[in-house]
């Protein structure tokens, strides 16, 4: 029994070629996602370090990667060696024979040389990137090499190796999608979209949040999605307005919206989406009306994107639009500067209306520049997601509105003259979502 990488290796040769100026004379140090227990002899799942996978591809707990531009070996991999008993148990393992060959690394080593082989790799480099303070274990393993290799340096005037922080470079780098990463993006984005579908024709009076995540997951699963983006919110009525509403346990009520803010992972990059509709298929006046505003919303801001257009400018927008629609509803009194400017429409809209995407669902990648708000570039990827949220006991709220939350959320890549939406498979149109519905079984009784 053996395993193949997930995707071809060229496409980390690629990237490690590309990042390969930005890390000269120094060593890149990336360490594996540690594994977690839940229970007794049984371990959250494992998912790989973004950053670890994005330079190598490999998804093993217990490894270190060392990168070193220009120096031989340039590439070292430390993995966990194979072991015919942990592998009956847990299952295949690489080991350093397989990892080198399969991974195309320089070299490679059991994890437990990494201590003895790690100073000697830090000879020849004058810095070291490695990011401190995300696991205990590996900064000591990786302070003690530092301190190792300055004693072999004896009196030579060198002292410890300074540390950067590469979540930066790494984070820049992320943050334009290549056509690969293009390609993967469209595929989380369809197979979320195609979930959502499902929830849509399933949900029905009656039915829990929490069998609604089931349909949403075992979509992902059947299009071959090993796994989510982020744990799905399914949140019926007021739950909605607890932005990460997590749950997920409360009867779907008749006359009741419902919230479903859900994405797959497909080769480690996310979908993000979030609809919004009603548990009987059928829109009320009142959420019409909210519903009718946010919508209104998320496709100006669609059509705003394009290379050039500030990060914030979209932002900017959207509390514009959000606080007139406000104002319209009577949910807000007075005028839409002051209201603006006294952060006032925070009550109703309190989140970002964008975030980058990509393989973190809130994905790497500066949002400012120089002090300045970030201009959008062909290749970005990110979200668009008003919301409006009136909490149940507003006394202040016309009585209608009450515990409405409604969210409406697509991801797009930034082209030369737009965007392209990745998530349209799913309905957003008022006539669409009850079309859709209108095949609903019946209600649960
Ligand atoms: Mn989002």
């Amino acid at each position: 029994m053996s395993r193949k990488p997930l995707v071809p290796i060229e496409i980390f040769k690629k990237r490690r070629a590309k990042l390969a100026s930005q890390f000269k004379g120094a060593a890149l140090i990336l360490t594996a996602n540690p594994e977690f227990e839940r229970n007794h002899d049984a371990g959250y799942e494992y998912r790989q370090d973004t950053n670890f996978f994005y330079m190598t591809g490999f998804e093993e707990p217990e490894s270190v990667f060392v990168f070193r531009p220009g120096c031989k070996p340039e590439t070292t991999l430390f993995v966990r060696k194979r072991d015919p008993l942990r592998e009956t148990w847990d299952g295949f393992r690489f080991g350093p024979e397989g990892a080198k060959k399969e991974f195309e690394m320089d070299s490679t080593h059991e994890i437990s040389q990494l201590s003895t082989i790690l100073p000697d790799l830090l000879k020849e480099v004058g810095q070291v990137y490695y990011r401190l303070r995300k696991d205990a274990h590996w900064d000591q393993e990786i302070m003690k090499a530092i301190e190792e290799n300055k004693k072999n340096e004896g009196r030579s005037g060198k002292g410890l190796l300074a540390i950067h922080d590469p979540s930066v470079v790494i984070g820049e780098a992320r943050l334009i999608k290549s056509e690969e990463e293009k390609q993967w993006m469209r595929k989380a984005g369809e197979i979320s979209a195609n979930a959502h579908v499902e929830a849509m024709k399933f949900v029905r009076p009656g039915v829990n949040e929490r069998h609604v995540q089931g349909v949403i997951y075992n979509s992902f699963y059947q299009q071959n999605s090993p796994r989510v983006g982020y744990n799905a919110i399914v949140a019926s009525g007021a739950n909605a307005c607890v932005l990460h509403y997590i749950f997920n346990d409360q009867e779907c009520k008749d006359g009741d919206l419902l919230l479903i803010d859900a994405g797959a992972e497909y080769n480690y990059y996310s979908g993000d989406i979030t609809r919004t509709f009603p548990v009987n298929g059928k829109y009320t006046t009142a959420q019409k009306q909210v519903y009718e505003k946010v919508l209104y919303v998320q496709k100006a801001i669609l059509k705003m994107i394009k290379p050039g257009v500030l990060f914030e400018e979209l932002q900017n927008t959207t509390i514009d639009m959000l606080t007139n629609a406000l104002i319209e509803l009577k949910l807000l009194k007075g005028k839409k500067e002051d209201l603006i400017a006294s952060k006032e429409f925070r009550k109703y809209y309190m989140h970002g209306v964008s975030h980058w995407l990509g393989m973190d669902v809130h994905d790497a990648g500066l949002y400012q520049v120089g002090g300045k708000s970030r201009a959008l570039e062909p290749g970005m990827c990110f979200t668009v997601e008003p919301g409006l949220y009136i909490p149940a006991d507003d006394a202040t709220a016309p009585k209608e509105f009450r515990g409405i939350g409604i969210r409406i959320e697509d991801d797009i890549i930034v082209t030369e003259d737009g965007c392209e939406i990745l998530t349209s498979k799913v309905p957003k149109e008022i006539n669409e979502i009850e079309a859709l519905m209108g095949c609903q079984a019946p209600p649960v009784r």
